[in-house]
């Protein structure tokens, strides 16, 4: 993933290279060449509106018109205005005051929703934390012992009182499975539930439904980064219909253009939490928006490019 939108925005800060003052125009010539780049890696457009004013309004300004290297600026500028549009700050995960922390998972079927309940079970366990995973996707065929499995490959204990294929309340099993990790002392409590192929009305009542229950410290919103566009109009049906307080990206060792990754934040207005970077519950780690910018722009590399 970005590896086209690295080459292309690679070329455009070369053909920078060497050059003094920036007129108007080189400035122009650039910011036309970087949307370009955003648009052909499926960036939401509204997102590339705002991205390249900011970079034009400061490209244009002082800070690069004084500074000993305008060219190295306007990476500077890009990589900087690069992490603030994928949320500048790592935001950490939201503990409760009170165990156990609730979390919520949602998203279509498919987006990754209970291999990130294993990931997150992984990355939980190795901080000391006791998850347990509770058996919410009551729909999807063998998604009960999907969620069995990843919980033991994870070393985890799963709340699974109902068989699933169609059979039992999804909205009873969280709220038992809220009050069995209180009686059992399990600090937090991740809910696996259902997805459908396309937004529909009952699923999201569903998961509502689920959350009016459980009251959870975060909803996370699962996103399969290779959905391109429509990872957007997902995210924003699933903002409205269950709301959500941080963002999954999954799938990102696909070969997709990464335009969703580069657009959820702020289409969304919420953060990304977390990465998913493959199938194996490893596959996992904290999302940095520094460190994506960089992967992105090949921060070293641009830099001795333009130097
Ligand atoms: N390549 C890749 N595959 C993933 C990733 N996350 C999940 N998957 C796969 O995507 C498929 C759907 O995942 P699943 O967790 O069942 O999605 P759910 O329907 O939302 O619960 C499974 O085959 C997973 O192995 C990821 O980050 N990268
Ligand atoms: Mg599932």
């Amino acid at each position: 993933m970005f590896d086209t939108l690295s080459d292309r925005l690679e070329k455009v800060f070369a053909g920078l290279r060497g050059k003094g003052r920036l007129s108007e125009a080189d400035i122009d010539a650039t910011c036309r060449e970087i949307r370009i780049a955003l648009l052909e890696a499926d960036v939401n457009l509204v997102v590339v509106r705002a991205f390249i004013a900011s970079i034009k309004q400061r490209a244009m300004g002082e800070e690069v018109s004084r500074a000993l290297n305008p060219a190295q600026q306007v990476v500077k500028i890009v990589n900087e205005e690069l992490i603030a549009i994928l949320g500048g700050e790592t935001r950490r995960l939201r503990f409760a005051k009170t165990a156990p922390t609730v979390i919520l998972l949602a998203g279509l079927q498919g987006s990754g929703k209970t291999t990130l309940a294993g990931k997150l079970a992984t990355w939980l366990k190795a901080q000391n934390h006791t998850p347990l995973l509770v058996a919410c996707d009551l729909q999807r065929p063998n998604a009960v012992t999907q969620l069995q499995i990843v919980a033991r490959q994870a070393g985890a204990d799963v709340f699974a009182p109902e068989p699933g294929n169609g059979v039992g309340d999804p909205v009873a099993v969280a709220r038992a499975g809220v009050e069995h990790a209180r009686r059992s002392m399990h600090d937090i409590v991740i809910v696996d539930t259902a997805g459908r192929l396309g937004i529909d009305t009952e699923m999201m009542r569903q998961a509502a439904d689920i959350r009016d229950a459980v009251e959870p410290d975060e909803i996370l919103f699962v996103v399969d980064a290779m959905i391109g566009q429509d990872a957007v109009s997902t995210a924003e049906a699933f903002r409205d219909g269950v709301g959500f307080s941080g963002v999954v990206l999954s799938k990102l060792d696909g070969d997709a253009r990464g335009g969703a990754a580069l657009s959820v934040r702020h289409v969304t207005g919420e953060p990304i939490l977390f990465a998913s970077t493959g199938e194996k519950l490893t596959d996992f780690d904290v999302f940095h928006p520094e460190r994506m910018a960089s992967r992105i722009l090949g921060m070293g590399d641009m830099l001795t490019l333009i130097e």
